[in-house]
């Protein structure tokens, strides 16, 4: 081994995972409906045609919700926690479910039964000498407050986190350092699909004509909850770490025509606003001015941008999966529709889900955030969907799982390393097999531990270590040399 390939001593090598696609228990010890409980699941060959998860007005009493279910952590997580130990995991990286804290999310009083789950559940992580990282919200905000108050379209949703962030800060901040406001709150980029739509706002039921207004107003309202969550964090205790939490997926020119490479460059200027705005403290011109020619009328204040340049985030934490490519449309404006515009990349091989294996893109990644932000960074998320096979002798032989991680680590190590980035850690998703965010399926698996649990939920819920489990193992071990 190169010794200028070595990583820091304390770098975090953990997992990640989400509240509500593993903790079951959707409607015990006081918790409320989210919007992830009212999603149905959906299925790979609808998602590849362009349908989606269908999202109900209530909780039908038939409808299958693979939320309701995940994989029973709620019960199970001690047992789970023993194994992730074993596994070596330093970090874990999961998110406080908004409905368990604040059922309805307009409460003044939180829910104690919520606030002791996660009490003990930290405790138990820390138990095992496991970091927890928490996302305060990820995907999963109180169904009443998209029903009564239209989601962050209003500012009246601003008050109500910042009575969610700081119950749950005051509670947990003496325990954990690492924490992130809104999940890939950059997804809602694909404004013309209505599932990052309400999964990042809660926006549901309003005219198709709005939808590019009313997603740039919820994000302004979302920056600003933001910062003043970093404010009101460091108020708090002063060794907080606040993120922000950015999905990566790097947009590259089709060609190397000049057009091509400007609509690129547009459209990472506007998939990453929200990591700009976060990390500097400051709208770029272009969007304001793009406001302004389509007549958006967002409403945003001086105070509001106040706010905003104050308090900017101690890091950035971001997901990686996949690259995608673009052409010129054409567009003065550069206008550039994520639904529309990607093409595919022929030098790159696709997931059984359409996503393009893309190491190189997790240092191209790191290298444009940090010549930009000059935030240290943390990868909360990377990993690959796949279908799994039980054996009859308990074994998963997912080579190419291994295959993706080690292409991916390599490329990170360079960027530590070679390019002198500083980064925090890195948590794969998922660890543990869950329940999948876009299509709702257990079929499309991310673990290096197996959960026998089928789309139905049919299944003994028994854990099997996949063999990707002993490879990660040794990566922690050697501190990424062996590979
Ligand atoms: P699933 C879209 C594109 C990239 C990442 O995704 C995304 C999404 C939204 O679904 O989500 C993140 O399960 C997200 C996780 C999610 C994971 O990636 O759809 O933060 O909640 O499970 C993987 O295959």
């Amino acid at each position: 081994m190169r010794t200028e390939y070595q990583m820091p001593d304390d770098f975090l090598w953990g997992v990640a995972v989400a509240a509500h696609q593993l903790e079951g228990a959707w409607d015990i010890d006081g918790k409320g409906v989210s919007i992830a409980d009212v999603m149905l699941a959906g299925e790979n060959k609808k998602i590849q045609t362009g349908g989606r998860r269908v999202v109900t007005d209530d909780v039908l009493p038939n409808g299958n919700y693979p939320n309701h279910r995940g994989i029973d952590f709620y019960h199970t997580y001690p047992k789970d926690f023993k194994l992730l130990a074993e596994l070596g995991i330093k970090a874990f990286r999961t998110s406080i479910a908004w409905t368990r804290i604040f059922p309805n999310g307009d409460e003044s009083e939180p829910n104690e039964a919520g606030l002791k789950f996660y009490d003990d559940m930290i405790d138990d992580m820390l138990r095992h000498e496991i970091e927890p990282v928490l996302t305060m919200s990820h995907f999963e905000m109180p169904y009443h407050l998209v029903k009564t108050y239209g989601g962050w379209r209003n500012r009246k949703l601003i008050d109500f986190w910042l009575n969610f962030a700081e119950v749950v800060l005051r509670r947990y901040g003496d325990r954990v350092t690492y924490w992130m406001t809104f999940n890939e709150i950059n997804n809602q980029m694909a404004w013309q699909d209505s599932h990052p739509m309400l999964q990042n706002s809660g926006l549901k039921d309003y005219p198709s004509d709005q939808a590019e207004r009313l997603m740039y107003q919820a994000s302004h309202y979302e920056l600003v909850a933001s910062a003043l969550t970093t404010k009101l964090a460091h108020e708090i205790n002063t060794e907080l770490q606040i993120g922000c939490m950015i999905a990566f997926n790097p947009v590259y020119p089709a060609t190397s025509k000049p057009e091509d490479i400007m609509m690129a460059e547009r459209a990472m200027q506007n998939r990453y606003y929200w990591g700009e705005v976060h990390a500097t403290g400051k709208y770029p011109n272009w969007l304001l001015s793009y406001w302004q020619h389509k007549d958006l009328a967002i409403d945003y204040t001086d105070e509001d941008l106040t706010i905003i340049a104050e308090y900017p985030v101690d890091f950035v934490g971001f997901s990686y999966y996949m690259s995608w490519t673009v052409t010129d449309t054409g567009d003065e404006w550069l206008f550039y529709d994520e639904e529309k515009n990607h093409g595919d990349n022929p030098y790159l091989q696709k997931s059984d889900w359409g996503w393009q294996i893309d190491p190189v893109g997790v240092r191209y990644a790191m290298n444009w955030m940090w010549d930009r932000w000059h935030k240290p960074m943390f990868i909360v998320e990377n990993g690959f969907g796949a279908y799994d096979q039980l054996q009859t002798d308990g074994s998963v032989h997912d080579d190419y799982r291994i295959a993706y991680f080690r292409d991916h680590i390599k490329a990170m190590k360079k960027a530590v390393v070679l390019d002198k980035i500083p980064l925090i850690g890195y948590c794969p998703w998922s660890g543990i097999d869950i329940v999948s965010a876009s299509t709702g399926e257990m079929a499309k698996r991310y673990g290096f531990i197996y959960v026998d649990l089928d789309d139905l939920g049919h299944g003994t819920g028994m854990r099997y270590r996949k063999d990707s489990f002993a490879w990660y193992q040794q990566v922690i071990q050697s501190n990424g040399a062996v590979l």
